[in-house]
């Protein structure tokens, strides 16, 4: 069994990330009201983790050590580490600190993200004399974690704090308490549920008969595929003999080697945020922009404009019809518009959604007010009253074309207030929607890397 992680260009693939993420931020920044608060808390924290990290390139990947009190992560972290490491005047591993070691490159960014304590990182210098495996590692930031389980509420808090940030979990169990429940509720089954890029290993199989290892190994795996986890291997591994050493290693120089962990595990924390928002969605459905000319004509008719053109036409067969008092539309005219314009935008949404639009558009009283202004600085028609003997020749042709005319300016000063007014809110919200939408259908032929079991 192995973990496989497929090359991609992590610059392209940043580059779509980012992208994603800043969508997602303007969608959310629209939409919001339509998001329950929590859900709309935790994807707010979840935009700004994205960009945090992305900012940060995607050249690090980082690797957190996480588990139980005494499941033997600083152990395992030292004999990662190895001696080269041991840097005078450098603290070792305690258990209330984070500690971190990046192979190859510094990661001085990084590791303040990490909020992780200057004397607490070690630094492997990578040359042509190291072996393979280790040549693999460079990029790699190792973090060994204070205990989840720990009687310390500030050591869970870090790991609490820390676990988001970590690009690929490498899970530490040991053979008495591999079941713990608290383990398996509170991190491996968000880590699957959030396909998060991990890996389990079982620690101090020294400890165990070869028989007993592999007993252990498959409950394990057992368990793990009830918290969700059925891609993710069981390695074996003692970090007091080594035994196993070279088998995680090499995974973890795949895994690092392919550059893509870090914006994999940005992917998996968006597709995650989309099924938190999906509640607020509507399977299946598209937000249509309702039609604008059947509004532009309607608000119209409403304020008079079809009145005025025919008034206008009489006027151009030779009635005596005053074209010059105001156009006037009333408010409650104006707001009945305006639901059914909601309505149709909203149409098999979410209620939610029908609020965040009407209070994206203008209101009532507002596009009562703009129209009339509009419709009194309009640039309509000089309709020539015909008199005397030329009245009798009036044509027909003359009042069709004073009334289409009059028409035309109408709605087209109508139209220019709409425009900004509603039509645009409207497609931006839609916009808003569409951005969410397609975030809760990341996981569908997802491009990037990932863990596959052989
Ligand atoms: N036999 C054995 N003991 C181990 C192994 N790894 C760690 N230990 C011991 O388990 C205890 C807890 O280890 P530590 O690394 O501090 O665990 P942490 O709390 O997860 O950081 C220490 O006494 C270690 O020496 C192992 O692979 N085999
Ligand atoms: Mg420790």
């Amino acid at each position: 069994m192995s973990v496989q992680f497929v090359p991609l260009s992590p610059r392209s693939e940043t580059v779509v990330l980012g992208e994603r993420v800043a969508r997602l931020r303007a969608a959310m920044e629209w939409a919001s009201e339509a998001i329950p608060p929590h859900v709309r808390d935790h994807v707010f924290t979840t935009i700004d983790r994205c960009e945090e990290r992305l900012a940060l390139g995607v050249d690090h990947t980082i690797v957190a050590l996480a588990g139980g009190t005494g499941s033997g992560k600083s152990t395992l972290f030292n004999a990662l580490v190895g001696r080269e490491f041991a840097v005078p005047g450098v603290a070792r591993p305690t258990t209330a600190h984070v500690t971190a070691a990046s192979w190859g490159t510094e990661a001085t960014e990084l590791l303040d993200w990490l909020d992780v304590s200057p004397v607490r990182r070690f630094e492997r210098v990578i040359d042509e004399l190291d072996d393979e495996d280790e040549i693999n590692l460079a990029g790699m930031v190792l973090l060994d974690l204070p205990d989840h389980d720990s009687v310390n509420a500030d050591n869970r808090e870090t790991v609490d704090r820390v676990v988001p940030m970590a690009d690929l979990l490498l899970w530490v169990v040991d053979p008495q308490k591999y079941a713990d429940h608290a383990l398996h509720s509170a991190y491996l089954e968000a880590a699957s549920r959030q396909q998060r890029p991990s890996l389990v290993v079982l620690n101090q199989v020294d400890r165990l008969s070869t028989e007993d290892a592999w007993a252990v190994s498959r409950d394990l795996q057992r368990l793990l595929a009830v918290d969700g986890m059925t891609q993710v291997p069981v390695m074996p591994v003692s970090a007091r003999t080594g035994q196993g050493l070279d088998v995680l290693r090499a995974e973890l120089g795949g895994a690092v080697a392919a550059r893509s962990v870090a914006a994999e595990a940005v992917r998996a924390e968006l597709v995650d945020a989309g099924r938190q928002l999906s509640g607020a969605l509507a399977r299946g459905t598209e937000p249509v922009l309702p039609d604008v000319d059947g509004l532009v004509d309607v608000l119209a008719r409403a304020a008079g404009v079809d009145a005025r053109a025919d008034a206008a036409a009489a006027r151009a067969r030779g009635a005596s019809t005053d074209l010059s008092s105001p156009l006037r539309l009333t408010i409650a005219a104006a707001e009945r518009e305006r639901l059914d314009w909601v309505d149709a935008a909203t149409a098999g949404l979410p209620p939610t959604w029908r609020q965040v639009v009407a209070d994206a558009i203008a209101n009532g009283e507002t596009l009562k007010q703009d129209l009339e202004i509009a419709l009194a600085e309009a640039p309509w028609p000089a309709i020539d009253r015909p008199s005397g003997i030329k009245a009798l020749f009036a044509r027909a042709g003359a009042a069709s074309r004073a009334k289409k005319k009059t028409l035309e300016v109408g709605r087209s000063a109508v139209r220019a207030v709409l425009v900004p007014e509603v039509v645009e809110p409207t497609e931006t919200i839609h916009q808003a929607y569409r951005a969410m939408d397609e975030l809760t259908q990341l996981d569908v032929g997802k491009p990037a890397a990932t863990g596959t079991e052989q």
